[in-house]
């Protein structure tokens, strides 16, 4: 398709996501119920109805809330000892190799697989040393990890495995839930997440045992009114984020349908641009639909990622260059060995080749075709 006029720019700011705004009304009766209860923290009614209700959504055996993603990673940590060296991704929000650092453990960099952008479970062995305790994969995007590759290789060094999932809600694996592999898997419901509770998080576990000790860490370590057993933190989600929460699970379904829609928009018109390739997910993988993200290969394509990214921006159009700068080049973790870009040259290449576009329901059939109308512009006229 040729689109030689300009097209107008967005009159308004269009970001890489909008968070689902119910009705006000919904969310005010169920804050009716909070303020009747006089109870706002510490595991009330809205905390033990979504905790629930989240449990069956996601498909997990075991699960508890928590205030934020990154408070529930940390604790998971705790939770499964993990000490010495864990073996993760670089290509991540910075939130993954920071909670290893909160809690004393190296992060050791392995690259990520080309087609999946995950962790490469081929390249896992060869960074295991004696203090390695265990591996913290990232699910992309709404892509998950090589499930079975990571269990193997954990299996064969006797790690434990946890799963950063704070973009996969809804995210299956032969049609089995991410919730269900490996120790314990993170779900963050901060605003930008397709399920939010404007904060929030949570931690599945297949194991019982794990859920009551992930539990005590995440309320002090109070066990009851005369014992503290463990020095735990303060990760509770609190009634008001809980009510908000109920109120948003409501609107998910339909939010993953019109995303689902941008998604056919974009496959359709940017598929074929020339050094642009749009996320096909393998077939066996159900996506979270949390991002749409395209990879620009500036040998190949008329503009590269940067200068796409600037000139959408002059359409008002803010699309985000997720996860760049990798994790691996920021000055906390760069002298480590294994962040070395000789070691990452996957991870590095697609750190400057990737661009989230505006992906979220509100934007509707017709903003996703301005918007891919505009790349077409930008790039005829490059
Ligand atoms: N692991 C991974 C792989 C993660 O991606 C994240 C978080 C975590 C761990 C940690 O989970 P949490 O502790 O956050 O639960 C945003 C989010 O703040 C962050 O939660 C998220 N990942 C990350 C990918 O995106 P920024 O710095 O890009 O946020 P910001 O404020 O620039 O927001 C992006 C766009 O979203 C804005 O341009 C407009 C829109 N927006 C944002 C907010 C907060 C709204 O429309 N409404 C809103 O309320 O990090």
């Amino acid at each position: 398709m040729v689109i030689s006029a300009s097209p107008a720019p967005f009159a308004e700011p269009v970001f890489v996501t909008r968070p689902i705004v119910p009705p006000m009304e919904e969310f005010v009766r169920e804050l009716e119920s909070v303020w009747r209860s006089g109870w706002f923290a510490n595991g009330g009614a809205q905390h033990r109805t979504l905790e629930d209700a989240l449990r069956n959504t996601l498909g997990a055996r075991h699960l508890s809330l928590f205030n934020n993603g990154t408070i529930a990673l940390t604790v998971a940590c705790r939770a499964l000892r993990l000490s010495g060296e864990v073996i993760t991704t670089p290509f991540t929000f910075p939130a993954t190799p920071h909670v290893l650092s909160w809690n004393n453990i190296t992060p050791v960099f392995a690259d990520i697989d080309p087609v999946t952008m995950t962790i490469d479970p081929t390249r896992i062995g060869e960074l295991v040393t004696e203090r390695t305790t265990g591996i913290l994969g990232v699910h992309v995007y709404g892509m998950a990890c090589d499930v079975d590759g990571i269990q193997k290789i954990a299996e064969e060094y006797g790690l434990r495995v946890l799963y950063d999932g704070a973009h996969s809600f809804g995210t299956e694996v032969d049609g089995r839930p991410v919730a269900q592999f490996g120790d314990a898997t993170m779900f963050s419901f901060h605003a930008t997440k397709l399920f939010h509770s404007a904060e929030g998080g949570a931690l599945a576990v297949l194991d019982p045992l794990l859920k009551n000790r992930i539990d005590l860490l995440k309320n002090f370590g109070i066990k009851n009114e005369n014992e503290v057993v463990m020095p735990g933190i303060n990760g509770k989600m609190n009634e008001i984020q809980a009510a908000l929460g109920l109120v948003v699970l409501r609107h998910v379904d339909a939010e993953r349908e019109a995303r689902g829609r941008l998604a056919k928009v974009y496959d359709e018109r940017l598929g074929s641009l020339e050094g642009v390739s749009v996320f096909s997910l393998p077939g066996h993988v159900r996506s979270s639909m949390q991002y749409y993200v395209i990879r620009v290969d500036e040998k190949v394509a008329p503009v590269g990622r940067d200068r796409l990214y600037e000139k959408l921006r002059e359409f008002n159009v803010f699309s985000r260059r997720y996860f760049h700068p990798l994790c691996s080049s920021l000055n906390c973790y760069r002298s480590h060995p294994s962040a070395s870009p000789q070691n990452l040259p996957v991870a590095n290449r697609i750190a400057g080749e990737v661009l989230a576009l505006p992906f979220f329901g509100a934007l509707g059939v017709e903003g996703a075709n301005r918007v891919s109308d505009m790349i077409h512009h930008i790039f005829q006229n490059s």
